[in-house]
């Protein structure tokens, strides 16, 4: 499996960084292509537990190679911050190589960020207000900084008021906010250039050259295929291509060179932020859901959105990512439940869909269709093998396998990086 894609198959935490880390003795390269330090991946360890937010998952396995690329944005604040605290952890962060291509979140944007969603008042996304969405924007908008530009410190600066010129009108005369000064952006820029240019590649080259050579890549997506900005719940997305098309361009490895693209789903489903979520539990099974499966954002801490899993998802989720295999987490999370509704079709308006609708305002007013599968008692955190799971444990999972459309080729049944049943 030299080539292999990770992708959130829900609307995100599903456990991404956990199966990363998994694959990650036997991986040469680990690749973050999308998003920025709005992902929370936390990868448990023994006893150590760490939650990664703009580092690849791939950082935690010696041998492997972390690496940033041009789809991802970076703050570089939080990239140093992140570096020190797993420096101080013992965590060797040295072979980290980060794409000249990659945009950089500048402060203004983190402001804008928070700025505009507070403007947007009922109609607020629920962003992390990281800057993710404003920086995307630039990069589109062509005012976008980027990694290469810290090393040239005119064209940093031509390129800072350039953005600014825009940026200021909108702080000052929409936000009411003070004007931001060119020399202060571009000073505080400049004094990350030294530390970061030993890090600095031709990812897109190094990967590729690496498959050459019959090395192992895991392209490891942030957010989920839910939350992309084309195939998401728009606009209650992230602002990049979480699904698996943005490994290609997220860095700059052509989709002939894929082998495998794994869909990370739990056997129930969770969001955070606002949007549109059809299994959505608003009582006390939902709280159950929340507090037993410990859904609280690795980054902001917000208390996450729970309900039950739902194959409609699961579907399109296969469709658009071209799923070679799922990996479905938190099994254990379901245990001692009478009963475990599944979701398998919406109903709109008195009308059967088993597909995702093909318009939004559908998908609000989608509800669900439940089957009920019988529930398990059993403790099954300790179970390694697929045989020894409770006979209805397994039935749900097999169950789940066939509406989704893909084969499930491992199962969480705990956060520790042991805690996994491997089918495949
Ligand atoms: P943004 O900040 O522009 O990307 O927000 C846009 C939407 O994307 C959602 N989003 C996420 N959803 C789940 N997990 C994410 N990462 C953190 C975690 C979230 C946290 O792992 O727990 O700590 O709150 C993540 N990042 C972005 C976001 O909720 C908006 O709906
Ligand atoms: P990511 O963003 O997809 O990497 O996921 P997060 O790390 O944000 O959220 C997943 C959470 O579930 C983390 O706290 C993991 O430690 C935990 N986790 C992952 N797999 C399992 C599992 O199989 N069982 C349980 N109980 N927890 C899990
Ligand atoms: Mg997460």
């Amino acid at each position: 499996m030299p080539a292999v894609v990770v992708v959130g198959a829900q609307w995100g935490d599903e456990g991404k960084g956990k199966a990363t880390d998994q694959l990650g003795s036997r991986v040469d390269y680990v690749v973050k292509y999308n998003g920025g330090n709005n992902a929370g991946h936390t990868v448990v360890v023994g006893d150590e537990k760490y939650a990664l937010h703009l580092l690849p998952s791939g950082i935690l396995s010696p041998g492997c190679t972390p690496v940033i690329g041009n789809g991802v944005v970076v703050d570089l604040e939080v990239l140093f911050q992140e570096i020190e605290g797993l420096g101080a952890r013992g965590v060797d962060t040295s072979r980290l190589l980060v794409s000249a291509d990659a945009h950089i979140i500048p402060s203004y944007n983190r402001t804008l960020d928070k700025v505009s969603e507070r403007f947007l008042g009922k109609r607020q996304i629920g962003t992390t207000g990281r800057g993710i969405g404003p920086t995307y924007a630039d990069k589109m908008s062509r005012v976008g900084l980027r990694i290469q530009d810290l090393f040239d410190a005119s064209i940093l600066r031509q390129k800072v008021e350039g953005a600014l010129a825009q940026k200021n009108q909108l702080l000052v005369k929409v936000f009411n906010r003070r004007a931001v000064d060119v020399d202060e952006v571009t000073d505080e820029l400049l004094a990350y250039a030294e530390r970061v240019r030993p890090m600095v590649a031709d990812t897109s080259l190094v990967l590729n050259d690496a498959l050459d050579a019959g090395r192992t890549v895991v392209f490891e997506a942030g957010q989920a295929t839910m939350l992309d900005v084309d195939f998401g719940t728009y606009p209650f997305v992230t602002s990049s291509s979480a699904t698996a098309g943005g490994a290609c361009t997220g860095s700059g490895v052509g989709p002939t060179r894929i082998d495998r693209v794994v869909g990370v789903l739990k056997a129930y489903t969770t969001r955070v932020g606002e949007g549109p979520f059809p299994t959505e539990l608003d009582d006390d099974m939902g709280e159950f859901l929340r507090k037993t499966g410990g859904e609280y954002g690795t980054t902001t801490g917000r208390p996450r959105r729970t309900g039950w899993y739902d194959a409609v998802v699961a579907r399109y989720a296969t469709r658009v990512n071209g799923l070679t295999d799922l990996v479905m987490t938190k099994l254990d999370v379901l245990t001692g439940l009478e009963k475990v509704p599944v979701c398998v079709a919406y109903d709109v308006d008195g009308v059967r869909h088993d597909e995702m609708p093909a318009d939004q305002s559908s998908f609000h007013h989608a509800r669900p269709v439940y089957e009920e599968l019988d529930g398990w008692w059993e403790d099954i955190s300790h179970v390694r093998r697929f045989e020894d799971l409770p006979e209805n444990a397994r039935r749900y999972v097999l169950a789940l396998e066939e509406m989704s459309g893909t084969r499930v080729s491992s199962i969480g049944v705990g956060p520790d990086r042991e805690a996994t049943i491997v089918r495949h």
